[in-house]
């Protein structure tokens, strides 16, 4: 007869090819020994200190663009590339932040809207580790609204000069090549920027209480004199960017939960071995109800992930499908971790267990590729046909 399975109660690995389950363990396993020892201790001093090992390791790994196709990317499945995000994020949002912005964003935009020369320059670094990209769309008074932008790139000749700056950008500090979002003439542009071009800079932003293990920074573009072929030919008007974004969107369908089952694990783990009145935790009714219900919601969300992940290899996703995977399963993802932190009382709070360092990680993915009411707001014109964005 069918067994109850507390690690895959609804049997979803049954859904899995023997290739994607094949990945999953890789990855596991990789995080297990790569990340998970210095985890902690990154965190707490507020550094990646390994990030380009870490970088050329996820790349011998194929996780670097890894749903593309030639320039050495790994050219796999959308599902494939989920557990991946799964498993990165299991061990820390950053990394998995790491893996999203070089993949999904900066790597997607190139061989999506690249020239050939664009795609021969960076793709096969990039999918190696070699070269680490970064995605500049956010600006200091324009997160939300990216269609406000006011980094401008003007003509000279045929040069281009762009100035203007961005900020949130993950990676950038530590970029080889930034993909810059501009105002043109001609409407919103891709820029495809080396960052050791005159006029360039990025400095770090320090003092976050969330994403500690990943490196954010601002890009500062003043007066960058690009030549005529930095231009992203295929990308034209702000629907380039949202393009990419619903690429790395995706992921964090998968990856939050990821987040989340890490905290669900050492939760009910703590609650088995914890006792108090004289006996485990785990065997109190308001203990065993929150356990249930942070399973339901778990694989509710892997159920929605795999989901939204057949669609996309069907090539039948819609960004609305993809709004609905990253509302629900970001925010279910930070109840379970809230939750979880609970069960471990006092030393819910400690680096010494994963769980707040995961919630706290949440609260970022929560606001970046669109907060949780863009999502709504996003799902809201659909349902209506009313933009309820500009009021
Ligand atoms: P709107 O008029 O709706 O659209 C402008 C053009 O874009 C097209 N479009 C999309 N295309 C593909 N995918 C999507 N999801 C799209 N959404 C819109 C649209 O069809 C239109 O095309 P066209 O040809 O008609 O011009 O634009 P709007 O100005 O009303 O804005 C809509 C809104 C608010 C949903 C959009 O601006 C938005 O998504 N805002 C949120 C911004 C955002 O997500 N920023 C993320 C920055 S990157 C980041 O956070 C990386 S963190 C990574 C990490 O560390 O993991
Ligand atoms: P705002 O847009 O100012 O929003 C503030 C609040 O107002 C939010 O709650 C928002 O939902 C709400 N709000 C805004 N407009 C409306 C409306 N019309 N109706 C209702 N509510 C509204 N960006 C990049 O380009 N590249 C990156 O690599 C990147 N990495 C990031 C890494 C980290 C750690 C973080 C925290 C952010 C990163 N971002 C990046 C930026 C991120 O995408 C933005 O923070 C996000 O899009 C929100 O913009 P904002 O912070 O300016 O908030």
């Amino acid at each position: 007869p069918p067994r109850f399975d507390p690690a895959d109660p609804l049997g979803i690995d049954d859904l899995l090819t023997p290739q994607e389950l094949d990945i999953r363990a890789g990855v596991r396993r990789w995080a297990a020994e790569r990340v998970l020892p210095g985890i902690a201790e990154w965190y707490e001093r507020g550094e990646l200190p390994v990030v380009r090992e870490l970088a050329r390791e996820l790349g011998e790994l194929g996780a670097l663009g890894m749903t593309l196709e030639g320039y050495g990317c790994a050219g796999a499945g959308a599902v494939e590339y989920g557990l991946t995000c799964l498993e990165l994020e299991a061990a820390d949002s950053g990394i998995r932040s790491l893996v999203s912005v070089q993949g999904s964003l900066a790597m997607y935009a190139i061989h999506r809207h690249g020239s050939p020369e664009q795609r021969e320059r960076w793709l096969p670094a990039m999918a190696a580790g070699e070269a680490i990209g970064c995605f500049g769309l956010t600006e200091p008074d324009h997160g939300s609204d990216p269609a406000s932008m006011r980094t401008r790139a003007r003509r000279d000749g045929s040069d281009w000069v762009l100035t203007g700056r961005k900020t949130w950008i993950t990676n950038a500090p530590i970029a080889d090549v930034a993909v810059v979002w501009a105002r043109t003439e001609e409407g919103v542009r891709g820029f495809v920027v080396p960052t050791d071009t005159p006029g360039c800079s990025a400095p770090e932003i320090r003092h976050k209480w969330s994403l500690r293990a990943s490196v954010t920074g601002e890009l500062v573009l003043d007066g960058v004199r690009l030549p005529a072929d930095a231009v992203l030919p295929g990308a034209r008007g702000l629907g380039a960017p949202l393009g990419c974004l619903g690429h790395a969107r995706y992921g964090i369908v998968w990856g939050a939960p990821g987040a989340a089952r890490s905290c669900l694990e050492t939760a009910l783990e703590y609650s088995r071995t914890r006792e108090q009145f004289g006996r485990p935790i785990g065997g109190f009714q308001l203990t065993q109800a929150k356990l249930a219900d942070m399973t339901v919601e778990l694989h509710k969300a892997l159920l929605l992930a795999l989901h939204l992940g057949r669609r996309m290899e069907a090539g039948s996703l819609t960004p609305e499908q993809i709004s609905i995977g990253k509302l629900n399963n970001v925010r279910e993802a930070l109840e379970i971790c809230r939750m979880s932190r609970t069960v471990l009382g006092a030393n819910g709070i400690s680096l010494e267990y994963p769980v707040m360092r995961h919630a706290t990680n949440l609260e970022s993915v929560l606001t970046y590729e669109g907060t949780s009411e863009m999502h709504q707001l996003v799902l809201g014109k659909a349902l209506t046909g009313l933009d309820a964005f500009r009021g």
